[in-house]
């Protein structure tokens, strides 16, 4: 199996934990923002990362892709069948995916991608005001929901807690932390997710790249 991208991407790192805790090897092509590299392309024809491939299928998309390996890899279970967990987890990785990488974003594009890959300043009002006034609100969402086992989806590790781990890296990268006296909760959840080997050598790695 081959993986396009970078794990600095949130859609990125999210499949890359979700093979990992799958117990599945795969192979990272090292792929940036535009690249034409036709073998990318064939699999993710908008040249959005991630792009995939296993023998000859050929997809993109972090959900499809992670659709297709959950299928095809049943355990452990990382999608529940149940259809009330089914959608909760569906929901959290949606949030993840559109609303809180929509904020998380803002701060990482403006401060990150567009002054070191992309040549030219980013636009810092942006970032300051996603973090003054988009941040808070999705931070307290999560404070709110996450049950007392520190899993958000049936008391264990689903798609949910990697999806919703994945964005708070790249806020970890432009220095935005979660603050333990106000959402202690939220704040020890990442911690333990953070340890899990999925994701802590994706994070050392990154932090390594950018010289930390
Ligand atoms: N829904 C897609 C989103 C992928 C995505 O937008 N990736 C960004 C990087 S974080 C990208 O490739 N952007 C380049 C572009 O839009 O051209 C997924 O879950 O994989």
């Amino acid at each position: 199996m081959i993986l396009f991208g970078s794990s600095l991407s949130p859609f990125v790192r999210k499949t890359l934990a979700f093979i990992s805790e799958k117990g599945l090897q795969v192979e990272i092509k090292p792929t940036g923002l535009g690249s034409t590299d036709p073998q990318f392309r064939e699999a993710s024809p908008f040249g959005k990362i991630p792009g995939f491939r296993d023998g000859d299928f050929a997809i993109s998309d972090s959900t499809a892709i992670i659709t297709y390996l959950e299928a095809k890899y049943p355990e452990p279970a990382l999608l529940p069948l149940e259809p009330k967990s089914r959608a909760r987890t569906i929901w959290y990785e949606e949030f993840a995916d559109t609303i809180l990488t929509a904020a998380a974003g803002k701060l990482f594009f403006n401060r990150v991608v567009a002054p070191r890959f992309l040549g030219r300043e980013g636009d810092l009002e942006a970032a300051d005001k996603a973090e003054k006034e988009e941040l808070p609100p999705l931070f307290d969402y999560i404070e709110g929901v996450i049950p007392a086992s520190g899993h958000f989806v049936d008391d264990r590790l689903t798609l949910a807690d990697i999806a919703l781990t994945s964005p708070f890296v790249n806020l970890m990268h432009v220095g935005v932390e979660v603050d333990a006296n106000s959402h202690p909760k939220t704040a020890a959840f990442l911690q333990t997710m953070l340890a899990r080997p999925s994701f802590a050598q994706l994070v050392s790695q990154e932090k390594a790249f950018f010289g930390g």
